[in-house]
């Protein structure tokens, strides 16, 4: 089978201008004290901190003067998501499997096309899984906050008024069929159209519900698996319920549970699929006492093959 011990690549990315709420540039050193190395040097993982991001130049960024007044923060967005993008590109190309510490989901902008253009070059198939409350698909025409940490899919799925973001470099758009949004409950009336016109898969939490994440997940790890992709992990904090995870700006009542949490982890580790992971819009600011850090580095641990016995458990066969 394949080795576990992943060569991993600890990246802060200390940024907020996605939001209007300060406080997720806090993220990565709230996640450092939570102990993320330390844990996954103990699941027998090589990690390397490579310290934060060190905040960027501001880049003339050529968009309609419309769309510029639509977008917070324009100039520094694009300024992260242009570095953030060559640090990606370059780490998946180095065989490392990065991990984003955020800063806002933005961030996924410049994580995730670094690592569509590494997939691109080397030949393999990019899945995204895009785990979150929100589908982060609205257009500086559509939004109705001018925060651009709720537009980072449409980016990625190739929005061309958000195209210049990028500048000069090449942008791979994610098909459609390569994006799956995990714990969706919040969408804007424009942004559902979008998301369905564009023919992204959303699986909504009444899904959850009725379905159950065991039965969700399954045929999608199935599916990614028989084609061998490249699976890339953003994982929205306010995916899970504010109960347990308060430290985030943009709390969104009725998430996911930890066991539920969990278990989409564990699926996703027994995959052996995930190439590079995003932790994204924790804002220990808004935290109590820890504890959304410490749940997000429990969830990572799951995530990178914690298991309660020593070995796997024996697999059922559904009957
Ligand atoms: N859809 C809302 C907006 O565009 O303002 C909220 C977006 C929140 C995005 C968060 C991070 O996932
Ligand atoms: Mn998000
Ligand atoms: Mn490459
Ligand atoms: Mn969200």
């Amino acid at each position: 089978g394949r080795d576990s011990r992943r060569r991993t690549t600890l990246l802060g990315i200390p940024m907020d201008a996605g939001t209007s709420v300060p406080g997720a540039r806090m993220g990565p050193a709230a996640l450092r004290i939570a102990g993320l190395a330390t844990l996954l040097r103990e699941l027998g993982h090589e990690v390397e901190d490579a310290g934060d991001l060190p905040p960027p130049e501001h880049p003339f960024v050529d968009m309609v003067p419309q769309d510029v007044a639509a977008c917070r923060n324009l100039e520094e967005v694009a300024g992260w998501t242009q570095s953030i993008h060559d640090r990606s590109h370059a780490l998946a190309s180095q065989g490392r499997l990065p991990i984003f510490l955020g800063g806002d989901h933005a961030l996924s902008m410049g994580s995730v096309s670094g690592i569509a253009r590494h997939c691109k070059d080397a030949g393999r198939e990019l899945a995204v899984l895009w785990i979150d409350a929100h589908a982060d698909f609205n257009t500086p025409a559509t939004t109705p906050s001018r925060n651009m940490h709720g537009m980072s899919l449409a980016f990625l799925s190739g929005e061309e008024s958000l195209r210049p973001l990028l500048g000069d470099r090449p942008l791979v758009p994610l098909p459609p069929e390569a994006v799956h949004i995990f714990g969706l409950r919040s969408i804007d009336t424009e942004e559902r159209r979008r998301v369905q016109a564009h023919g992204v898969r959303a699986i909504d939490m009444r899904a959850i519900d009725e379905q159950g994440v065991a039965a969700l997940m399954r045929p999608l790890i199935e599916q990614w698996m028989e084609r061998d992709v490249h699976l890339h992990v953003s994982l929205d904090v306010d995916m899970l319920d504010p109960s347990l995870a308060p430290g985030v700006g943009t709390t969104v009542p009725g998430g996911a549970t930890y066991r539920e949490a969990h278990l989409i982890m564990e699926m996703l580790h027994d995959s052996g699929l995930v190439g590079s992971l995003d932790i994204v819009e924790l804002n220990p600011f808004l935290d109590e006492r820890g504890r959304s850090a410490r749940l997000l580095v429990e969830l990572v641990a799951s995530l990178f093959g914690r298991t309660v016995l020593d070995s796997p458990p024996v697999r059922m066969r559904a009957f």
